[in-house]
């Protein structure tokens, strides 16, 4: 079906503040959303009742507590994968446990998979915030199944505020929008599909995407603007499609900061790629668009449209040159190194694709233990013909380099010869961040300081497809 673009506004989801000293309650429930004006309502599984949840905001410091419920049904409505590790026929259907992707967390309430409950129960979180503002997000991490949960639409925006981004004067309040981008399959009748493999006892499939793609829950959206600047905080929700983001026109905007928060000082971009799971902060200046209608595309397709209004407006936001500063991690600082492969195992017929960090299941004795407040040098061998977007809980890193290597040498001998110069990061990965694209044939160095509580987190693929199969492991972080 040829769906009408741009006759729905752009929903914004509603705006909770978690930092006033009460226990903020959030419900896991079913609910029905239109997605577009033209479609009748898609069932979907919301935080609070839509999709995406509403926009959580805390203060940087200030201890927020949320009280997350699980109200769903007792029947899933998306095909569940009996034979991936922790969904087995023995495991109740319906299962939830939410983490904060970026926050630093005591390991109790950082939505460990295997801390899932069912419907009927509810986990009270504490979240520090002892971190920098940045744009994180809430998603359902249950062991096994939150591809299928994340895909229903259980997911949101978690905004972490400090007094020295609020001191900038960035475009806030109605100038600053949330973008959630995700894409997903319908049916004629606008449900949600999720795809199945051939084979009936085992549905999973290796990734998904979907050829309809939603900004905050909608179809080819619109937003009225004035001409003037606005911030908006974009997320990539999406399991595992890639967003090329750019204007129509090739018009440029500013990228001001990326997973954990402000970049150093503003970039000028006319296109930006967002794994899923990342998070980029731009700036567009509408002020000499007045009066146009400018789409913003996905490479070459349009997945909303900004209207902006004319007339005189008086902007008083700026970018300043400086954001903040974001001092590059030594190597020497590192006292531990460790090699990680990201491997893809594909001629065993029982299970058609299966990927592993490092050879080992998710079940496997824990092999990561780094030392609380030590900083360790990661370099993730990526043994796969994918991009993986590598994904550790707790903690924020540096990316350091990429280089080229030789694979075959690896699979014959295990030893790394390089075949191209280091290859700095982009410009726009330089600021702290929580994700890291590593690329294939290509070897791929992080720098991290694990900060903030000992205790088993988890660290993993976010093509969640992948993470569901295998592509996750644990790692415990010991006392020093
Ligand atoms: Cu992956």
């Amino acid at each position: 079906m040829q769906l009408k673009p741009f006759v729905d506004p752009l929903p914004l989801p509603p705006v909770l503040n978690a930092s006033d000293g009460k226990v903020l309650q959030v419900s896991m429930k079913e609910t029905e959303q239109k997605l577009h004006r033209d479609l009748p309502p898609t069932r979907v599984w919301t935080y609070g009742g839509c999709m995406p949840g509403p926009t959580i905001e805390v203060q940087s410091g200030k201890v927020a507590r949320i009280d997350w419920r699980n109200d769903l049904p007792a029947k899933h409505f998306l095909p569940i994968d009996h034979h991936i590790h922790g969904a087995e026929k023995d495991k109740p259907e319906v299962r939830g446990i939410v983490h904060v992707h970026g926050a630093r967390v005591q390991t109790d309430s950082d939505g460990y998979p295997d801390d899932w409950y069912v419907p009927g129960q509810s986990r009270l979180h504490m979240y520090p915030n002892k971190q920098d503002a940045a744009a994180l997000w809430y998603h359902d991490h249950a062991m096994g199944i939150n591809r299928l949960n994340i895909y229903a639409g259980l997911f949101g925006n978690l905004i972490i505020r400090d007094e020295h981004e609020q001191s900038l004067n960035l475009p806030h309040g109605e100038f600053e929008i949330p973008l959630t981008l995700s894409d997903r399959l319908l049916t004629q009748d606008a449900q949600l599909y999720y795809p199945v493999s051939g084979n009936s006892e085992a549905p999973w499939v290796s990734e998904v995407f979907g050829d309809a793609m939603l900004v905050n829950g909608a179809l080819l959206p619109y937003l009225e603007v004035q001409p003037r600047r606005y911030r908006f905080r974009v997320l990539n929700a999406a399991n595992a499609r890639f967003f090329h983001l750019k204007l129509a026109g090739e018009r440029p905007f500013q990228q001001i900061g990326s997973d954990q928060g402000l970049l150093s000082a503003p970039l000028t971009q006319k296109a930006v790629l967002i794994a899923p799971a990342e998070r980029v902060d731009l700036v567009v200046d509408f002020s000499t668009m007045a009066g146009q209608h400018i789409a913003l595309y996905n490479d070459a397709l349009p997945i909303m449209q900004f209207r902006v209004g004319g007339g005189n407006v008086r902007d008083g936001s700026v970018v300043p040159a400086v954001l903040r500063d974001i001092p590059r991690m030594p190597e020497s600082a590192a006292t531990n190194q460790r090699l990680m492969t990201l491997d893809e195992y594909d001629d065993c017929v029982a299970e058609p694709m299966l990927m592993l960090l490092n050879g080992k299941r998710w079940h496997e004795p824990v092999t990561e233990k780094p030392v609380l407040g030590s900083t360790e040098i990661w370099s993730f061998v990526n043994l796969t013909d994918d991009t993986h977007p590598i994904h550790l809980h707790l903690v924020r890193f540096q990316i350091l380099d990429r280089r080229r290597f030789d694979q075959g040498e690896w699979l014959a001998s295990k030893t790394i010869r390089y075949t191209g110069a280091p290859e700095p990061p982009l410009p726009n990965e330089m600021g702290w961040k929580d994700i890291v694209q590593a690329s294939p044939g290509v070897v791929t160095r992080i720098i991290v300081r694990f900060d903030g509580y000992v205790g088993k987190y988890v660290w993993h693929c976010h093509l969640l497809e992948h993470e569901a199969n295998e592509m996750m492991r644990p790692f415990e972080v010991v006392p020093a």
